[in-house]
């Protein structure tokens, strides 16, 4: 057993490629806690059912994932990296969640309310209904006390909270109190073309979207036309040059370098110089990991094989959970 206090994370296979925003806002940050945590991370394939997927690419989607998140450095030796949809207990203790959660305390979920808008009300699911239940038994079947997600998640971390509470409270001490582990504001990474709204694999346009899988040759291409702002200064300004901040906010996690050493290196300089110098710096980062990417891709067996015996460890961990949990609510065994 570990002595590391246990982290859960997951993330949706969703897109053929990652982006920089996954890259910079989860990725890095994960690549870190696995040496301080005993670290399990999902490919939620289940929760990525809760909008339409195409049945081949959500295949394709779910292996080239795993690849990118191996190819940049999450070792599946050190943390634990499967496939929601190999370990069964997963929607089986999200069933028991959905049984204590009243469909009051579901509908104020910003982020099914803010979907099912998007939607209209009559098509979305009632999968998409239940993705916070569904997280929570994430996050419950290991009992994590440390969750990494984005701002945007909080609100599901907290009804775990209250649903771990209210299930100790009814049937006696379960679940650890999972804690949510707000990733670093720097890491929020906005579309090149449109700095208003974050990065996001499903924007309108892909033009804003840096791909990690990208040629080279297109990823430079994107970088220089990026929007800027006016005047031609390269300054950190998030009000006056949102464009230029979340350029220099890339430039610097990738260089290791602080803002303002760059202020100063590109005074005087204009835009030019300095998106030349950024596409370089995310080329030469972005390459390695796509040609990592494309040899596990290219062996797929092998790449399955890891997937299987690393969901044999979560399923070793999730069904103890589960069966303590069926015990507790008084399921019959079987016999
Ligand atoms: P998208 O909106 O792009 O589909 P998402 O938020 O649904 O992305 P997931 O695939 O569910 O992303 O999660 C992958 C991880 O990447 C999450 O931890 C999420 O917080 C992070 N992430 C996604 N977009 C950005 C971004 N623009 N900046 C920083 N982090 C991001
Ligand atoms: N909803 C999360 C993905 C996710 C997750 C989890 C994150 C599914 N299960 C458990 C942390 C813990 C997202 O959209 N980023």
């Amino acid at each position: 057993m570990s002595s590391k206090p246990r982290l859960f994370s997951g993330m949706q296979p969703s897109a053929e490629s990652l982006h920089i925003g996954n890259y910079i806002g989860a990725l890095l940050q994960w690549k870190e806690l696995q040496s301080t945590h005993d670290a399990i991370f999902c490919i939620v394939d289940l929760h990525a059912i809760t909008v339409a997927q195409e049945p081949a690419a959500l295949r394709e989607n779910t292996r080239r994932t795993a690849a990118q998140y191996i190819a940049a450095g999450i070792d599946p030796q050190v943390s634990t990296l499967f496939v929601q949809s190999h370990v069964a207990a997963h929607p089986q203790l999200a069933w028991v969640l959905n049984t204590i959660t009243g469909f009051g305390e579901a509908s104020r979920m910003t982020q099914f309310k803010d979907k099912a808008a998007k939607q209209g009300a009559d098509t979305a699911s009632v999968g998409l209904f239940a993705y916070p239940t569904l997280m929570a038994a994430d996050i419950l079947l290991y009992n994590a006390v440390a969750v990494p997600v984005g701002d945007d998640q909080k609100q599901h971390v907290e009804l775990t909270r209250d649903l771990a509470n209210r299930f100790n409270t009814r049937f006696g001490a379960t679940f650890a109190m999972p804690e949510p582990l707000i990733l670093k504001e720097t890491a929020r990474i906005y579309d090149i073309q449109n700095p208003a709204s974050k990065m996001s694999k499903s924007a309108e346009s892909a033009a804003g979207v840096v791909w990690l899988l990208d040629e080279p040759s297109v990823t430079a291409k994107k970088i220089k036309s990026a929007v800027t702002d006016a005047g031609r200064e390269v300054r950190y300004d998030v009000a006056e040059k949102p464009g230029v901040s979340n350029l220099l906010t890339i430039f610097s996690v990738l260089s290791d370098r602080s803002i303002s050493s760059l202020e100063v290196d590109y005074q005087g300089r204009g835009y030019g110089d300095f998106k030349k110098d950024l596409a370089d710096v995310v080329v030469e980062t972005f390459a390695p990991i796509r040609e990592r990417t494309r040899e596990l891709l290219d062996d797929p067996a092998e790449l399955d094989r890891v997937l299987a015996s690393n969901a044999d460890r979560a399923a070793a961990i999730a069904d103890a959970t589960l069966a303590n949990v069926y015990d507790r609510i008084g399921l019959l065994p079987k016999g």
